[in-house]
């Protein structure tokens, strides 16, 4: 009797660290992800983010559950002297403890797996029926920007402009290596390869500058392969690209 309420007020240190930790890994998921992640200018950035905050806060029950047993375990089952140290409750032997936290777990993972699978249904609906086509291509240690532009012509350009609010289709591909097309604060990111296309959209929402890298390491100047784009208004996306030379 007296053992069994000794294991009862014991474990209760353990569900209170328990709740201490997910609260604090709960409010810390909620504000990290802004500060830490490249500030949005699309659509899918916004829905990068917001995923990226809602996985942080379900693990945050999970995380702390082990941190809260690791420190119960650490503080209970330390050995001091040569003595024998003293059973405290073993977490695994309370079937209320073992079910709150396997269901927890459970329930977190299926809503996860059930977010994932919607916010991919969602970043791949509404594709519009007149998006912007650009070419990209990579190589050793550039990348390249091909439009449509008037009459028929072709455009390229160093820098990539594009317009606010259309819908962008980027074809990527390489002329040597693989590289890997990044734009950070649109939450684009897919491999260039050399003989193939891979494609990817977006639809900025936000004007100003942004950040064009390479993710894949590819050679000595890799660190170098970045450039600036340009969100601008269609008007002036329009003007500038009626501007560039004409290639063919
Ligand atoms: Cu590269």
């Amino acid at each position: 009797m007296t053992s069994s309420n000794e294991n009862k007020k014991s474990l209760k240190s353990f569900y209170v660290l328990w709740a201490i930790l997910t609260v604090f890994g709960v409010v810390v998921s909620l504000y990290a992800p802004g500060y830490l992640m490249p500030k949005s200018m699309s659509s899918s950035m916004h829905l990068s983010i917001l995923t990226m905050v809602v996985f942080s806060v379900s693990a945050a029950p999970v995380a702390a559950g082990v941190y809260a047993a690791t420190l119960y375990i650490m503080r209970n089952w330390a050995h001091k002297g040569d003595g024998v140290p003293a059973a405290a409750p073993a977490i695994r032997e309370s079937a209320k403890t073992v079910v709150t936290w396997t269901l927890t777990s459970v329930i977190l993972t299926v809503f996860l797996l059930i977010w994932g699978l919607g916010a991919l249904a969602v970043d791949n609906s509404g594709a519009s029926s007149n998006p912007l086509v650009v070419n990209v291509t990579g190589q050793q240690w550039v990348w390249s920007f091909q439009y449509a532009g008037p009459n028929g012509t072709k455009v390229e350009s160093n820098d990539l402009y594009l317009p606010e609010g259309r819908e962008v289709v980027f074809h990527i591909t390489s002329l040597d290596v693989t590289h890997g097309f990044w734009l950070p604060q649109m939450g684009v990111q897919v491999d260039a390869n050399e003989g193939t296309f891979t494609e990817i959209h977006t639809t900025p929402n936000k004007l100003g500058t942004f950040d064009v890298r390479c993710t894949q390491f590819c050679g000595l100047n890799h660190a170098f392969m970045v450039t600036q784009g340009h969100v601008l208004t269609p008007s002036a996306f329009t003007t500038w690209l009626n501007a560039q030379p004409a290639r063919s």
